[in-house]
């Protein structure tokens, strides 16, 4: 059994997801970042963190890629040029639109109050708006990014959507970025991570 520690208002709701992708059993177990359950755990204090057996794998990705490639789903096979492209995206995806919304939200709440600048979150989201031009151009007429298959970058770039539309309040415009975001929010699974969440 398979056990995540964090909770779904965090990163943590890229591998619930995953796992109800996958049709998997887990225990979720609650816990904030720096809370004393996660720094046991991890002494970066992030959430999520996956245990497996005895072993504790940290960073949404991670966790995620390692479930899909132990489980046969949501990924290419290792050592393909498609899982080249799909890697390729899983970057573009935390680099280019997680890492604006992270830099926000640091300078919003995360960073002692000292520390904040104002001035940082426009760049962010000037960052952001460029990302998701970009998406656009590299998603064309695709259903998903590398094709006809939903993959893990899918899945990374959606959740990090829904941080940009509900959290942040960055509107995604009109557009095939929008249209992309929507139809993944038509899956079971990310519907049934969502009733989670609203638990
Ligand atoms: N790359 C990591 C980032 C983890 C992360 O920063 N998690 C946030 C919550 S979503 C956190 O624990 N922040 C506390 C901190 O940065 O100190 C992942 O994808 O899991």
């Amino acid at each position: 059994m398979y056990k995540i520690i964090g909770s779904p208002l965090t990163r943590a709701f890229r591998v619930i997801w995953c796992m109800e992708e996958l049709g998997l059993e887990y225990d979720l177990v609650s816990a904030k970042p720096h809370s004393p359950e996660i720094l046991d755990l991890n002494p970066s204090g992030k959430v999520p963190a996956l245990i497996v057996g005895d072993d504790i794998i940290f960073d949404s990705t991670a966790i995620c890629q390692f479930l899909a490639d132990k489980h046969g789903a949501l990924t290419h096979k290792a050592g393909t040029i498609e899982r080249a492209h799909q890697d390729s995206w899983t970057h573009f995806a935390l680099d280019e639109v997680d890492g604006p919304l992270w830099t926000a939200a640091k300078h919003t709440f995360s960073y002692p109050e000292e520390l904040r600048c104002k001035e940082a979150k426009p760049a962010a989201k000037f960052e952001f708006d460029r990302a998701i031009k970009a998406l656009e151009i590299r998603l064309g007429d695709k259903p998903f990014v590398t094709g006809d298959t939903f993959t893990l970058p899918d899945l990374i770039l959606c959740h990090c959507a829904n941080w940009a539309q509900f959290g942040t309040k960055w509107p995604i415009p009109e557009g095939k970025a929008k249209d992309y975001f929507n139809r993944i929010r038509q899956r079971p699974a990310y519907k049934e991570t969502i009733r989670i969440l609203k638990k």
